[in-house]
């Protein structure tokens, strides 16, 4: 070894003994860092509270603690739920759904964190036949984006939760180049029910329409008078909510791009047996 490797491999051994005194400090100060405490969060409405219990996620430790929310009733607890792949602060909205039941839902939503996805939705709903009961638990489902305050679309007093078909992102083209029909979910006697179909909500759908159409001439312009796959798919779904398949299946025939979109495909299950899936790249 010529005494330049010698000096340079000494000026390794001590940057490396340096690393790892480095390292060492590092390890015994996170050895020495004090659990971050659980932070409690109460609403109140009427007779119920809700408890969020969570750590700060900016905190060292902040996103090995599951988020749990607790429901009480007079001070009792009827329910519970704890997300344990999920990061931040659960969202929750007292607000009434069910008209079966003498108390208002209790509506709790939870971030994954990452992109889209995911939105995990759980709501609890007091059993009607009994007030001191444990509550159902409703789990709508997890859903691609962030939080959706239940509203009432349809102005009868009941509100519901619009979240968006994800199915439909990633199978006929990419996700900013997809469209998603939107789907309505309420709750009915501890069950999740889907209630976009209903005539009360068909304004609401007509207003997706014009949303949609608009989205498809633009497309239209920029693609020499051809809609993309992935907003045609959508449209025609959301034609068949209108009770107008036919017309939306005509309009796609009409339009739909003829070559393959391989761009960001995944594979998807073919809803029949016998029927060929799109393919992924
Ligand atoms: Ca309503």
């Amino acid at each position: 070894m010529s005494i330049f490797d010698r000096n340079r491999g000494n000026r390794l051994l001590q940057h490396g003994m340096a690393a790892t005194g480095v390292l060492m400090g590092m390890i015994a100060g996170m050895a020495e860092s004090p659990a971050s405490p659980v932070l409690e969060k109460v609403i109140r409405s009427g007779e119920l509270a809700v408890v969020i219990r969570y750590k700060d996620p900016a905190a060292g430790d902040g996103l090995d603690h599951a988020p749990r929310v607790s429901v009480l009733l007079h001070g009792k607890g009827v329910a519970k739920v704890a997300f344990p792949d999920d990061v931040g602060i659960p969202e929750v909205f007292t607000t009434e759904m069910d008209p079966l039941n003498g108390y208002s839902e209790v509506v709790v939503e939870s971030y994954s964190g990452g992109a889209h996805c995911c939105e995990e939705i759980v709501v609890f709903s007091a059993p009607a036949d009994g007030v001191e009961k444990v509550w159902w638990k409703v789990r709508l489902g997890t859903f691609d984006g962030g939080a959706r305050p239940p509203r009432d679309l349809d102005g009868d007093g009941l509100s519901e939760i619009m979240v968006r078909d994800d199915a439909f992102y990633y199978v006929y083209g990419c996700y900013a180049c997809s469209y998603a029909p939107p789907v309505i979910l309420s709750v009915r006697g501890g069950r999740k029910v889907d209630i976009t179909r209903r005539s009360s909500f068909r304004p609401v759908l007509r207003r997706e329409e014009k949303r949609i159409a608009s989205r498809m001439r633009q497309s239209m312009t920029e693609n020499g008078g051809r809609v993309e796959n992935g907003l045609l798919a959508g449209y025609v779904a959301l034609r068949f909510l209108l009770g107008e398949g036919a017309e939306g299946w005509n309009f796609m025939l009409k339009h739909h791009v003829r070559e393959l979109q391989a761009f960001c495909l995944v594979t998807v299950r073919p809803p029949n047996p016998g029927i060929d899936a799109g393919t992924a790249q």
